[in-house]
């Protein structure tokens, strides 16, 4: 799907120099005033930003979603810096985006269309590529479908500009309900046989381990640490879209758990997605163990770990043992004063923590111990008597005052 689908898009060209606008809209509403995640999300579609503006508004406006005093701004910042997109932390409405594309005069797009279109640049599987056709389709079918390029052009090229009639766009709904179903079914096929090989993996007996968190938190980085494989680690955001396992042997018990690197989380994942990704995030919800890796450099460390723990709790596997994987050690200005504790979840119980530099190969011995304590059946609670040589190597009871807080602003 184009992201601008108003304008035709030229794939290779040149990156498009876009300005970012985030708006404020107070509380209740997530808003980041850097704009450092829109600007990580634009760079990983192959976007250039070249300004940034944010605004506080009480409710957004109807017409523009700005008022038009900002508006204005923005199309200052266009002309000012020669670009040709805009794009918005906030979900646009169709019609405020077609109303700001006009008085900007350039293509408008928000969060959730950049998000669909890396998905649809990384996937790479057929399962993933099905995935992302659905979601993309179920985001087109909630809206007024004005113009599709995809569509017009199998209709023989009907005018890209100018909104069709409603005639066209009850068939572009009709054919999309179509296309949903169609890709629907052969989803539902490749499901199956997923879940045959799932099946497998169970009856083998191995302990099933996934790797969640934030994009950008280092799971693949961490994926082949761990089981020396090669799978795709890069700064971008999304960089991951299939599931990969593979089996990880634990030494000392001479048992192997199968490990599986999987897809990132992100504030305001669009529902569709995680609806259309649900068989890809089901892995995580039949896993016996979930490896949460956590950016530990990350300023929005905290509110990233939340996010990926309310989708967790979204498609049920809230409940599913964790350890947390601090990682980014090297990155981290202060070092914690524990390299492992324990640390406080949301639903109340205590996770251990291990922090580990997955680029750098360090803390993954503790990190090892621990899968391998799980495959052996231990629970991964802190004791209740006072610790003795059983626990790893400090003991501390953190979470609720996090002794490595003091030192190193994290946690
Ligand atoms: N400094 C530092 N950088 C790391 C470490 N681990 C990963 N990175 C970097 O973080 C970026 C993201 O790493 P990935 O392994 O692709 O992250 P991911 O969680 O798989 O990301 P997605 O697949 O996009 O969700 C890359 O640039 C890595 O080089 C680490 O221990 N230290
Ligand atoms: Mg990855």
């Amino acid at each position: 799907m184009d992201r601008y689908p108003a304008l035709p898009s030229a794939p290779d060209a040149a990156l498009t120099r876009t300005v970012l606008v985030g708006v404020d809209l107070g509380a209740g509403h997530s808003f980041d005033p850097t704009l450092d995640e829109l600007a990580q999300l634009a760079v990983s579609a192959g976007d250039e930003p070249v300004a940034r503006l944010v605004a506080r508004r009480k409710a957004p406006d109807a017409a523009l979603f700005v008022g038009s005093g900002k508006a204005d701004e923005i199309k200052a910042l266009v002309s000012e810096h020669g670009a040709s997109g805009v794009l918005f932390d906030q979900a646009l409405s169709p019609a405020q985006q077609r109303n700001l594309e006009r008085h900007l005069g350039v293509q408008v797009a928000d969060r959730t269309a950049l998000i669909l279109e890396i998905f649809a640049r990384r996937a790479k599987s057929h399962e993933g590529k099905l995935q992302v056709e659905l979601a993309r389709l179920q985001y087109l079918s909630t809206r007024l479908v004005r113009r599709w390029s995809h569509l017009e052009r199998q209709r023989g090229g009907a005018g890209l500009r100018g909104g069709p009639g409603e005639a066209q766009i009850e068939l572009d709904r009709r054919m999309i309900g179509d296309r949903i179903k169609s890709v629907k079914g052969r989803l539902d096929k490749v499901k199956k046989q997923h879940n045959t090989q799932r099946k497998a993996r169970a009856k083998s007996g191995a302990l099933r381990v996934s790797l969640v968190g934030y994009t950008n938190a280092g799971k693949s980085t961490l994926f082949n640490a761990l089981v020396k494989a090669r799978a795709y680690a890069a700064d971008q955001l999304f960089a991951t879209l299939d599931t990969t396992t593979r089996s990880l042997y634990l030494e000392g018990i001479e048992q192997s758990a199968a490990l599986s690197d999987t897809v990132g989380f992100i504030r305001d994942l669009p529902h569709k997605l995680v609806e259309a990704f649900r068989a890809t995030l089901q892995e995580a919800t039949e896993a016996d163990l979930l490896l949460h890796v956590v950016d530990a450099s990350s300023p929005q460390l905290q509110a990233q770990r939340e996010e990926v723990e309310r989708v967790l709790a979204e498609i049920g596997a809230h409940d599913v043992p964790q350890i947390l994987v601090y990682n980014k050690l090297d990155a981290l200005q202060a070092q914690p004063r524990a390299l492992s504790d324990w640390i406080a979840r949301d639903n109340g119980g205590l996770a251990p923590r291990v922090f580990v530099s997955a680029a750098q190969g360090t803390g993954l011995e503790q990190l090892r111990d621990w899968i391998a304590r799980a495959a052996r059946g231990e629970p991964l609670s802190p004791p209740a008597t006072p610790p003795d040589e059983a626990t790893p190597a400090a003991p501390a009871i953190a979470g609720q005052s996090d002794p490595s807080a003091q030192t190193t602003g994290i946690a």
